[in-house]
């Protein structure tokens, strides 16, 4: 007996590791703008908008700037990201991730992406995984990012499922509250894997097979 009809995965930090190239490409940007920024900074990050982040980024600076120069920034960091994104392949989706994924899928639970990014079309392209997920809600089609629920349940609506049969697989913070406040179960990983809002904490992604059976 499966406890859940459907799984919501975010994409960065816990489909791929593209969470380092985040925080490569804003370290960048922080660098050449003299603010101090570093890893605790950028689990901030995690999750939320790329103009969100961007403000987070912004707070540590010692002057203001502009709306066309924000707009600028997150273009330059987006330019950045992109460049790392355009090296990976599907060599880059980990063996763990890979058979996790077969093996819930063989299992009948219906698949699908929730994320903040933008670049989610790109880089499920980059990793082998564009036909992949029964669904995929992205940056590209909601309104407010995590933590508001939206993304979770635009993901579960695609997927003809009530939250209730669903559980969402987050590595941020903000992604566990927009799960709870979606009315979803969810399981933590990386940086939230000790959140105690979480129902289940998980090492590697493998460890989700136990949860759902
Ligand atoms: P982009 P996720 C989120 O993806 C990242 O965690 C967050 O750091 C990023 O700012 C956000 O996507 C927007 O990404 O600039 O590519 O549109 O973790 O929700 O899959
Ligand atoms: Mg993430």
């Amino acid at each position: 007996m499966l406890k859940y009809k459907g799984i919501l995965f975010d994409l960065d930090g816990v489909i791929c590791s593209t969470d380092e190239y985040h925080y490569l490409a804003w370290k960048a940007l922080a660098d050449r703008l003299g603010i101090p920024f570093d890893r605790e900074r950028n689990n901030l990050l995690r999750g939320v908008s790329r103009m969100q982040s961007l403000e987070i980024v912004l707070q540590k600076a010692d002057k203001t700037y502009t709306e066309e120069q924000k707009a600028a920034f997150a273009e330059e960091k987006n330019a950045l990201y992109r460049q790392y994104l355009s090296q990976m392949s599907p060599r880059d989706l980990d063996e763990d991730v890979k058979n996790t994924l077969r093996t819930l899928r063989d299992e009948g639970i219906k698949l699908a992406i929730g994320s903040s990014s933008k670049n989610t079309p790109f880089i499920l392209e980059r990793i082998g995984l564009d036909r992949f997920f029964d669904a995929v809600a992205d940056g590209n089609c909601i309104t407010h990012s995590k933590p508001h629920p939206e993304v979770f349940l635009k993901a579960a609506e695609m997927l003809l499922l009530d939250p209730h049969d669903c559980l969402v697989v987050e590595d941020a913070r903000a992604g566990v509250q927009s799960a709870l406040a979606g009315g979803f179960d969810c399981a933590a990983i990386g940086d939230a894997k000790d959140d105690p809002r979480a129902a289940y904490h998980l090492t590697r992604l493998s460890d989700l097979l136990r949860c759902v059976r």
